[in-house]
């Protein structure tokens, strides 16, 4: 009808993920299928987002997106999967015989425009929220129900987790075609009110090294102890964490989350050749939380580091005060050789 020529625009956002059990390596590169399970806590909307706006009309010519304002390619092929599977998903709804579906416009061309709302000084996977931002957006303007996990996974590995709140696993799977390796709940975002995320930011270089897609397939093509990981440690210690966060025990939730880091970046280690994403700083944040443990007789911090230097620390919301203050103490604002670390605004896990 006539109000197709006018656009229907849609606009949400989606948090970023923070993984306890971290995803590194695929077994299949075009579907994005892991080579293990991982486990994420969500973060709450409030902060570390991506907003997205996507508009169809059927005056639209081309599909187009831009990325924190600047243009940037429609022919990216993870673009492109979901962008095909969501249309998909739209054009089985209308032979599945409502032909008043027809109208949704289905065909239409979009316009995509994203703004992530955090410096990508923090080194957070920006991908995670964006491309889970971009799917459930997109389902929104097509009228596309049900499961979206699987979609958002051909954007981006990590970003199917960012498609639920609280703590959430990304089931590996075992099929070849990636039908059963989605994304799933564990607890929902009210579960555990009292946990607290702190990012503290070691770096403020944009740029990482080794992106993660390339760093994980060398990964997978020369460390056998990645190898090892994925098949003989992380399915425990998921049945482990999902028990820890299920009676919210912070101890077991809190070394898990340690030693799952610690392994992660020891599979770069014996990557061939290696990469190196913790720096000293890194190392000092990290003995620092072994120190403050020690000192309390108790596990009351926990860090966790992704493809990058910054540090992400799980803790109660009790200890925060107490904690930030031993931060600022050891590493004072401006010292460090101009390395500083800087904690962002406590985010609320909800
Ligand atoms: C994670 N990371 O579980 C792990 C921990 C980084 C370290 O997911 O190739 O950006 O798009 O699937 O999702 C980063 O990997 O990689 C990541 P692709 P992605 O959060």
């Amino acid at each position: 009808g006539d109000s197709m020529d006018k656009p229907n625009t849609v606009t949400c956002t989606a948090p970023v993920n923070i993984a306890v059990i971290k995803y590194w390596g695929k077994r299949n590169e075009e579907l994005i299928l892991p080579i293990n399970s991982s486990l994420s806590v969500t973060l709450h909307q409030d902060q570390l987002k991506t907003t997205t706006t996507v508009a169809t009309s059927r005056s639209f010519q081309e599909d187009r997106i831009w990325l924190n304002g600047k243009e940037e390619d429609i022919t990216h092929p993870r673009l492109q999967s979901c962008l095909r599977e969501i249309r998909r998903l739209a054009r089985k709804r209308r032979n599945d015989g409502d032909p008043a579906l027809d109208s949704m416009g289905f065909s239409h061309k979009v316009h995509i425009c994203s703004i992530n709302d955090f410096p990508t000084a923090a080194g957070l996977a920006s991908s995670a929220a964006g491309f889970a931002c971009l799917v459930y957006t997109l389902s929104r303007v097509f009228d596309v129900e049900g499961e979206l996990s699987g979609i958002a996974r051909q954007g981006s590995g990590s970003a199917c987790r960012s498609m639920y709140g609280g703590f959430v696993q990304w089931i590996m799977g075992q099929k070849d075609d990636g039908k059963d390796s989605l994304a799933q709940q564990v607890a929902p975002e009210t579960h555990w009110p009292e946990l607290r995320v702190l990012v503290l930011v070691v770096s403020f270089a944009e740029r990482k090294p080794v992106g993660s897609t390339s760093g994980m397939q060398t990964s997978v093509q020369t460390s056998r102890l990645l190898k090892h990981r994925a098949e003989s440690v992380v399915p425990g210690r998921m049945v482990k964490m999902i028990e820890a966060v299920q009676r919210k025990d912070f101890t077991a939730f809190a070394e898990l989350t340690m030693k799952d880091s610690n392994q992660f970046h020891a599979t770069c280690l014996d990557t061939y050749p290696p990469i190196f994403y913790l720096s000293s700083v890194s190392q000092q944040v990290i003995n620092l939380v072994h120190r403050y443990n020690r000192h309390y007789g108790e596990t009351r911090v926990a860090y966790t580091f992704d493809a990058g230097p910054n540090a992400v620390i799980y803790m109660l919301q009790q200890h925060v005060p107490e904690f930030v203050q031993a931060v600022q103490h050891f590493f004072p604002p401006e010292s460090n050789g101009g390395q500083f670390v800087k904690g962002l605004p406590v985010n609320h896990v909800a």
